[in-house]
């Protein structure tokens, strides 16, 4: 067992997310949120193997230098964990079961590596290009054993990582360093646009296979129960007939101001509202993010800031399909002691977020109108 971060144990796994006031400051996340379902390993990258197997022409064995040979690649992306907003779910609607996140677990990164698809085409795939919807990448992560299940694993169909546009990489950089230990070292999935239960971090496994991967986390969790299925009892039934989120969906939410907070209006009577949004999947870029004050009557479109505007330099030629929108609108509000503000983000394909989705057990997937609530405007 290599040496691990026991300060988080397994029944205590670090679980942390900035505020979102700070978390938007940035276009490049510094500082983002950690997940983990078990203590933090501390591996070494130069004895660190992966291994790719299953339905591939010839079993490979590569070193995170065999890694840095294959052709690298950046991304700009956000990875976002499915119970982001979860306490809006459980305090809006009814109690869910899981962390009780705010709007935090999320960052966006610039992330480099090899495609995920040069490595698979490396080992040769045993499959044909029209049996790529049927299969399937499944990750895993044997280095320390999680508080469900004795290994971390998750998968994604094999034609998201074969398509040459979905940039899914084995990431061994964030943000132009090498990755830290909490955040995957020395390698780690990253899968622009789905679930960051997908991006398996310290990974040590690949394996093409014909069903999802087994483990506990893409099985009995990350999924979208029906209402029904309302208790640990009634969920039992319901996993294996739900699908795995994969891709998640449009969202936006509001940081500045902040719920219950105390807002000054400029000369002409407006309030700043500013946010994130990201887009469903593979739809992106963020196509328009509109702010209400009246409960939804008026949309005020909201100034989408660019990269550059962010401070980012050299980010030209990287994609931002993948990437969230920080965004910004100056609104005309009233004096008032409980102002309501919505945001509503739409995407590049259409997708817009709705008011409210509807109420499930794990709280996951929380996609309602971005939200500050009694804003004392003065
Ligand atoms: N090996 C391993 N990979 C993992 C996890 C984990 O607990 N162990 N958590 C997953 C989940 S649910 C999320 S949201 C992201 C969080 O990544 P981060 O900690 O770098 O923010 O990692 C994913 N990969
Ligand atoms: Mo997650």
């Amino acid at each position: 067992m290599p040496h691990s971060d026991y300060s988080y144990t397994g029944s205590e796994p670090l679980n942390e997310e900035p505020p979102v006031s700070e978390l938007i400051s940035t276009f490049i996340t510094k500082k983002g949120y950690d997940r983990n379902h078990g203590p933090i390993p501390h591996l070494d990258a130069s004895k660190h193997r992966i291994s790719i197997t299953g339905l591939v022409k010839q079993d490979l064995s590569l070193s995170i230098s065999d890694l840095k040979s294959l052709p690298q690649h950046s991304v700009i992306c956000a990875l976002q964990c499915a119970g982001n907003r979860r306490h809006t779910m459980r305090t809006k609607l009814k109690e869910v079961s899981g962390i009780d996140w705010f709007d935090g677990a999320v960052m966006n990164c610039k992330w480099t590596g090899p495609l995920l698809r040069d490595a698979l085409e490396k080992a040769g795939l045993e499959l044909s290009s029209d049996q790529y919807d049927s299969a399937h990448v499944a990750f895993a992560c044997h280095q320390t054993p999680c508080q469900d299940d004795e290994w971390y694993g998750a998968s994604i169909p094999l034609s998201r990582a074969m398509d040459t546009k979905s940039s899914v990489l084995l990431a061994l950089g964030m943000n132009g360093a090498p990755l830290p230990a909490n955040h995957g070292a020395p390698v780690r999935v990253v899968t622009p646009g789905v679930a960051g239960a997908r991006s398996v971090k310290w990974l040590d496994k690949i394996t093409v296979q014909m069903e999802e991967s087994e483990n506990f986390y893409q099985q009995h969790d990350y999924k979208i129960l029906p209402p029904e299925a309302d208790s640990k009892e009634n969920a039992e039934g319901w996993w294996g007939k739900v699908p795995a989120i994969q891709d998640m969906p449009v969202n936006s939410v509001i940081g500045v101001p902040k719920s219950e907070s105390k807002v000054t209006r400029d000369g002409e009577g407006r309030v700043e509202v500013k946010g994130y949004a990201l887009p469903s999947g593979a739809d992106g870029p963020i196509a328009k993010v509109e702010v209400s004050v009246d409960g939804g009557k008026a949309w005020t479109d909201a100034e989408l800031l660019g990269a550059e505007e962010e401070g980012q330099e050299g980010q030209e030629g990287v994609e931002l399909k993948w990437a969230w929108c920080l965004w910004k609108a100056k609104i005309e509000v009233p004096k008032s002691k409980n102002v309501t503000i919505w945001s509503r983000a739409t995407d590049t394909a259409g997708n817009t977020q709705v008011r409210c989705p509807e109420w499930n057990f794990r709280g996951v997937a929380y996609n309602g109108y971005g939200e500050a609530t009694d804003v004392e405007v003065v």
